[in-house]
Formats: structure tokens, sequence, C-alpha cells
């Protein structure tokens, strides 16, 4: 298998394109649009969707060359029976989990607000997982659609940064997987924390993954061989 070498921070990562995969985090129209869940909260959501153009080019080019893409959701059943009653508590909101918002019933599946942006529409092909948490690997089947595949690299993105984004990726780290992340594409609600949480992450060698920006990213993979079906 070839190898290549993606340009990072704290530096280079090497990456075989058969084992790496596109991870795509909760870009749910309740997080990111105008007039979802969260801009009701009273959060400004332009940092979230200036993610959505250049991760559209980094999944366009994804798809193009055969690379694994994984979408995940936070969300739960409609009868909220694997929502920690703890977490439907959290924060004492007027309109919470589970409760009618402006896109339906808010972090339930199924619902609108629910659903991933339009300009990230999943192919059929592409496994879409509903997560609990806001880790991704926290009671989904990922680790085993991952090892199945052979993946041993992961191109991350989505929303939040603070929060599912870097609860994955040190979920992943502890699981052995190489994370690198592209900072514009995940998005906090919050500067200083987008600011924060990418520096932690590549923080002391590395400590549990790589930080690289999409402008990076995109000529190494339309270099890179299409990887066979
Ligand atoms: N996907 C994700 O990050 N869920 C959150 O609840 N994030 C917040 O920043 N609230």
């Amino acid at each position: 298998m070839a190898k290549y070498t993606f340009p990072a921070e704290p530096y280079p990562l090497e990456f075989e394109p058969e084992s790496t995969a596109l991870l795509v985090i909760d870009m749910q129209r309740d997080f990111v649009d105008p007039g979802g869940f969260g801009e009701m909260l009273g959060n400004d959501v332009t940092p979230l969707r200036s993610t959505i153009e250049p991760t559209r080019r980094v999944l366009d080019v994804a798809r193009k060359k055969g690379l694994f893409v994984v979408f995940t959701r936070e969300g739960h059943r409609p009868d909220l029976t694997d929502a920690p009653p703890t977490k439907l508590e959290r924060g004492h909101l007027t309109t919470g989990i589970g409760d009618q918002g402006p896109m339906g019933r808010v972090l339930v599946r199924g619902e609108y607000g629910h659903g991933i942006v339009d300009e990230l529409k999943p192919l059929p092909s592409e496994p879409v997982l509903d997560k609990p948490g806001k880790g991704s690997f926290y009671a989904t089947d990922l680790e085993l659609i991952l090892r199945n595949r052979g993946i041993k690299t992961l191109i991350v993105t989505g929303v939040t940064t603070e929060v599912c984004v870097q609860t994955t990726v040190r979920e992943a780290n502890d699981r052995g997987f190489e994370c690198i992340v592209l900072e514009d594409c995940v998005g906090s609600y919050f500067p200083e924390f987008q600011k924060a949480a990418l520096e932690m992450i590549k923080a002391q060698g590395g400590i549990f993954g790589w930080v690289s920006h999409s402008r990076h990213v995109l000529p190494v993979l339309e270099s890179i061989e299409r990887v066979p079906a």
C-alpha cells in the first residue's frame, strides 16, 4: 500500500488511503442551521456554518478517491429510553431534548432537525451512526465498522469542536486510531473554545491527535490513487 503524508501539527502524519476514513460528526440542522435548537439556545451558528463549504470539498474528494466515509448524528429514540435522565434535565431548558422545537422534537431520531444538513447529505452507501452521547464510540458500532474496514487513520470534521469532536478524538486515540482534525472543518459556538480545543489535541507532541487545514489536506487527497471498491 502506498504511503502519503498530510502536512499537520505538531508534525506531518503518514497515512495509507486504504486505511483512512473521513468522519463527519453531527452536522445536523439542530446544531448548524439558523432557527435550529443551537440558535434557540442563544448561540451564534455562524462559526458552525462556516465549516459546511470546506467539509463539502473534503467530502467530494474523499468520495472521488474511494475513501471510506462515515457520518454520525447525536440523538435519541423517540421514547427517550436511551437518554440518561441527567442529560434530559441538564440546563433546566424550557425546550430541551425530546421537546417540540423549531425543527421538530429536539435531538430525536427521525425529526427534521436531527437530520444532516442538505449540503453534506450522506450517500446511501455511507454509514450514518446514531449516537446517544457526545463521543462517537460510546454505545455505537463505530469501532466494529472501522476495524472491519481496516481503518487506522481518521480525518475528522464536524461540530462542535470542544464537545462531540474532541470527545470522539479522545475515544479514537485510546483505541489506537490516528486522528487528523481539520481546523476549518470543525466549529464551535465559542471562538475561545475552538482555539483551545485544537491546541489541546496537538499539544505535548500530539497528545491525542494532529491538526491541519483543508487547504493542506485537499491537495494531498487529490494526489492519491483511487482506493479500489
Ligand atoms: N455534537 C455536539 O457537539 N453536541 C453538543 O451538544 N454540542 C454542544 O456544543 N452543545
